[in-house]
């Protein structure tokens, strides 16, 4: 090995054992959610032996052979004693995969598995994957719901980016070897975000949908959805009954989408979700959070106004810039949260709260009230509490 080729590689190397090493800090804490200084997973945490060939004949400069773009929109589960994340990777080829990353405590020490998840594919291959749920159900299997995404048929050649968007299925018991199911079926032309509910309900699989006319618009699919399988292989929702609907003048006028599965309380099921307004720059995702109630899981019981998490910062800028999203949170057994965001279509960040936190927050923050007197009014009542 030439002694330039050996510097460079023992430079690259040193540089990713100290990324993997950083120890994270706490940062900014509203009293509802703490941000941490670093991001928990980027393209530079992906492992060196993904991207270089570190053969100096056949890779005399040592460049990358395999560009990482980002990595963002993970999955989350606590499993085996380790945090896992199921990362979205995309590489400069704008095709994204799934890589397991795991972290002994969930804020630092993200480090990826060997190789990336080897999913298989259907009859009709996938042009691109992304933005997996992991779920551990109650019937045994830990599910992997995602976007699969092909060109729509029938276009004409000058059309190179009308695309349709489906719900895949994979299921695992040890997160190594997958077993891809057809994909989901449902009424809608474009399925994304579809979330897996971990208990049965009335025996039935239950799954949160988002109906989308086209690929990018909502068109006439109106919000979170709700509908019912009684298989995962071979899954089919004949009705989806919307649940949170888009509405005028909101964080999402635009479109939204749940996030990960809800997660239990004595008050109600949890649910983190974004929601995407258009502005002047473009669309802006926000996430926010609602309750439903324990018996009927699609009936809002309580949903604040706005946004429980915005972009700040750093987080602003990215691949496609102002866009928090989340599809991971993992509840801790002292009844800690610690939730999974991305920023801009770039990296994985992590914030922690508390169940406590998240229920206090939800039942006592107002709902929307849809006009500017009505704001007024809401600050009215607290300024009084005050005097
Ligand atoms: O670019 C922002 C997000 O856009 C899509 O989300 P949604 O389907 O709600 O519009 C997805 O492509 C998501 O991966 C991406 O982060």
């Amino acid at each position: 090995m030439s002694k330039q080729f050996n510097e460079r590689l023992q430079q690259i190397r040193s540089n990713y054992a100290s990324l993997l090493a950083t120890k994270n800090e706490e940062a900014v804490y509203n009293g509802l959610v703490r941000r941490y200084k670093y991001p928990v997973l980027t393209a530079a945490h992906v492992p060196i032996e993904w991207r270089y060939d570190c053969n100096e004949t056949t890779n005399p400069f040592l460049m990358e052979r395999f560009g990482i773009n980002a990595v963002f929109n993970a999955g989350a589960m606590f499993w085996n004693g380790k945090y896992i994340l199921a990362a979205r990777v995309e590489g400069y080829d704008r095709k994204s995969f799934f890589a397991i990353a795991q972290s002994d405590n969930g804020i630092d020490g993200f480090t990826f598995w060997d190789t990336p998840v080897l999913l298989p594919e259907t009859e009709e291959p996938d042009t691109n994957v992304y933005d997996m749920r992991l779920v551990q159900h109650e019937d045994g299997w830990i599910y992997g719901l995602f976007c699969t995404e092909r060109r729509q048929k029938g276009v004409p050649d000058a059309d190179q980016s009308s695309a349709v968007a489906q719900c895949g299925i994979a299921r695992t018991k040890d997160l190594k070897t997958w077993t891809r199911l057809p994909d989901l079926i449902t009424t809608s032309n474009q399925q994304r975000n579809v979330v897996l509910h971990p208990k049965f309900v009335n025996g039935m699989y239950a799954l949160y949908t988002r109906p989308q006319d086209g690929f990018i618009e909502a068109g006439s699919g109106g919000g979170i959805a709700i509908g019912y399988t009684k298989q995962m292989n071979g899954a089919v929702i004949e009705e989806e009954t919307l649940i949170d609907k888009r509405v005028y003048h909101t964080i999402n006028e635009i479109k939204n989408g749940l996030g990960p599965a809800p997660i239990y309380t004595a008050h109600g099921w949890l649910h983190l979700a974004h929601g995407v307004r258009n502005t002047a720059a473009g669309l802006r995702y926000v996430l926010y959070l609602f309750m439903t109630d324990l018996q009927e899981i699609g009936k809002i019981i309580y949903k604040p106004a706005g946004y429980f998490m915005a972009p700040e910062g750093e987080e602003r800028v990215g691949d496609v810039s102002n866009v928090l999203f989340s599809n991971g949170w993992i509840e801790r057994e002292d009844g800690s949260v610690a939730i999974y965001y991305a920023s801009s279509d770039t990296r994985m960040h992590v914030a922690t709260t508390s169940i406590e936190q998240l229920v206090d927050y939800v039942k006592n923050t107002n709902p929307d009230g849809y006009t500017s007197a009505n704001a007024v009014g809401r600050v009215m009542q607290i300024i009084k509490r005050n005097a």
